[in-house]
């Protein structure tokens, strides 16, 4: 039925489709070229960025690089873009990843159906005509049956609010609101708050030009060396001649990265023997150490080999006793908060121009005119740099102002955390689809992999709909119900939870609902369930 929406737009206009996907990142991209191209759609990307890339577009702060290695992070829907596509090292730096995507759109000619600087601040659904509204900053109005979500797990940053914030006089940087002409920090006393993956990516880089780095930690955090390089045109060609191979490995694997977790306990092997695998793996490098063993992330301790054996490291590494204690002294499992992959991560403190302050013993009091106050002094300082993370999963969802049936704010429907189907969709919303949202496996394994099953299931899901006249999609709050009680499972069959500050429960966001937020069983587990939902005619979804 034709109807006039809120702001009189009706379905004839130019500012109706079939289909509005929010965000132009590795999502965004792909839903937009299976969707026109496959279902011949009438699709409109919104994109608050003035390019494509999501998080990469927006994380461009120095040292930034992909854990996952390159032949992995990437597309593999197409077999001319794996073909054409050179990757230079063994992970992928910022630059590098951008420049793929937009290959990518140029390749599939993505851009002319994206709208930049479209920042979305409203989608609402409106029952009677069941259409999505979408309403952007600049007072643009869409429609569209289908709403999709490729914002993101971690896009909303999060700035703490740090007493006397406004009042520094120097320069301050979120890493994931980097500016685009970068920062030049030579001659600058640099203070950096946070040590996660992006802080401990960070340290060794701003490090080289600074005139002096104070790093405030909070918690310590585990590191593995990434062992990057370029690689060589042997694995290039190898990688090229063995895609079937890659990907069949990536699809049969936990976390959806090209290796295997080893088919053995950490008690199977002598004390001997597990040290030399340990040694093995760090020399090996990167996420792959997770894997030597496959229960290091279900028996504490099993874990606690491998901790002991990482904090060993850190003691081996880091010169100055003082410093390697603060940076050894862990308190959670490994890898129960996502482990960070570092280039001379803690070779960085044995610089002179590199100190650590020890947040646990002096945390923070305000921020000052001048730098940073902890409870024993103040650090002067020409630059601060806020590693300190993200709303991760719902944040950037939230910020949509998204509304369902019966004026319901997402918000309201999340407000004991979020509750999904699959990490697909939300009871309320009607042909909404949340790619990679909360309740999937998304960031507890390789995106890209996780992202090429989400868009295609939505594809094919909304082909069904099309082809059988189906008007509306949305859980039964029955399926909900049970698979928020699964994710909750999965969790707490691992040691994941263990990491009470972690970004997985929300607990870094002050006020946030402390829910485990990603699905933990297994990206090869999800995959299978949602492929059995949707051939038992798309169970636990209401069709009308
Ligand atoms: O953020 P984080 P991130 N006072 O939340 C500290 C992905 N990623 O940007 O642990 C003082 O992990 C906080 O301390 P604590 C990856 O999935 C991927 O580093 O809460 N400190 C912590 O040390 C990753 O997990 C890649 O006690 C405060 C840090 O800030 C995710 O993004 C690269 C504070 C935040 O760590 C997020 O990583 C980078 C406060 N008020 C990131 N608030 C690649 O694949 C926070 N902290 C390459």
């Amino acid at each position: 039925s034709i109807s006039k929406g809120a702001a009189g737009t009706a379905p004839t206009s130019n500012m109706h489709f079939d289909a509005i996907v929010i965000g132009a990142g590795f999502t965004g991209l792909y839903q937009l070229h299976l969707l026109r191209g496959r279902l011949g759609l009438k699709v409109k990307v919104l994109e608050r960025g003035d390019g494509v890339g999501g998080t990469w577009y927006w994380n461009r702060y120095p040292g930034a690089r992909c854990d996952s290695e390159s032949h992995s992070y990437c597309y593999y829907f197409d077999d001319e873009i794996l073909q054409e596509w050179e990757w230079s090292e063994r992970y992928p730096q910022q630059p590098e990843i951008v420049r793929y995507l937009n290959f990518v759109a140029d390749k599939l000619e993505l851009k002319r159906d994206i709208e930049f600087g479209a920042n979305v601040t409203a989608a609402r659904y409106d029952e009677a005509a069941n259409l999505w509204h979408v309403e952007t900053e600049a007072g643009e109005v869409f429609t569209a049956k289908y709403f999709i979500t490729g914002v993101g797990c971690l896009s909303s940053a999060n700035v703490p609010n740090i007493p006397g914030r406004d009042s520094f006089k120097g320069d301050w940087y979120h890493t994931g609101q980097w500016p685009h002409e970068g920062v030049d920090f030579t001659g600058k006393r640099v203070g950096q708050i946070g040590t996660g993956s992006t802080g401990i990516q960070a340290v060794p880089v701003i490090a080289e030009t600074a005139e002096h780095l104070t790093v405030f930690q909070r918690t310590a955090n585990y590191s593995i060396p990434a062992q990057n390089g370029p690689l060589s045109d042997e694995f290039k060609k190898w990688a090229k001649q063995n895609t079937d191979e890659i990907r069949r490995k990536m699809h049969a694997s936990t976390n959806g990265h090209p290796f295997l977790f080893e088919d053995r306990d950490a008690a199977d092997v002598t004390d001997a023997e597990r040290q030399a695998i340990y040694e093995k793996a760090w020399e090996v490098g990167g996420l792959r150490f997770r894997a030597v063993f496959r229960d290091l992330l279900i028996d504490k301790a099993a874990n606690d080999t491998a901790a002991e054996f990482l904090k060993g490291k850190i003691r081996e590494i880091v010169k100055d006793p003082q410093k390697a204690e603060i940076l050894a002294t862990i308190d959670h499992p490994f890898a129960t908060k996502r482990p960070p992959i570092d280039t001379g991560y803690f070779e960085a403190y044995n610089r002179d121009n590199v100190s650590i302050v020890d947040l646990r013993k002096t945390p923070i009091v305000e921020i000052t005119e001048k730098g940073v106050r902890t409870a024993d002094q103040e650090y002067e300082l020409d630059i601060i740099v806020f590693a300190t993370g993200f709303d991760a999963m719902t944040g950037s969802l939230l910020k949509l102002g998204i509304v369902g049936r019966g004026g319901v704010p997402l918000s309201k429907a999340w407000e004991a955390g979020p509750r999904t189907y699959l990490g697909l969709q939300v009871a309320g919303f009607p042909n909404m689809f949340t790619i990679t949202g909360p309740g999937s496996p998304s960031v507890l394994s390789n995106m890209p992999v996780a992202i090429e099953q989400h868009v295609e299931w939505v594809a094919d899901c909304i082909e069904h709909m099309e082809k059988n006249g189906i008007d509306r999609i949305e859980p039964t709050e029955e399926a909900v119900a049970g698979w928020v009680d699964h994710v909750n499972d999965a969790a707490n069959a691992t040691l994941l939870p263990q990491a009470g500050h972690s970004w997985y429960l929300g607990a870094n966001v002050p006020g946030k609902p402390r829910v485990f937020m990603p699905y933990a069983g297994g990206m090869a587990r999800f995959r299978k369930i949602c492929d059995e939902v949707a051939a038992d005619g798309y169970r636990g979804f209401a069709f009308s």
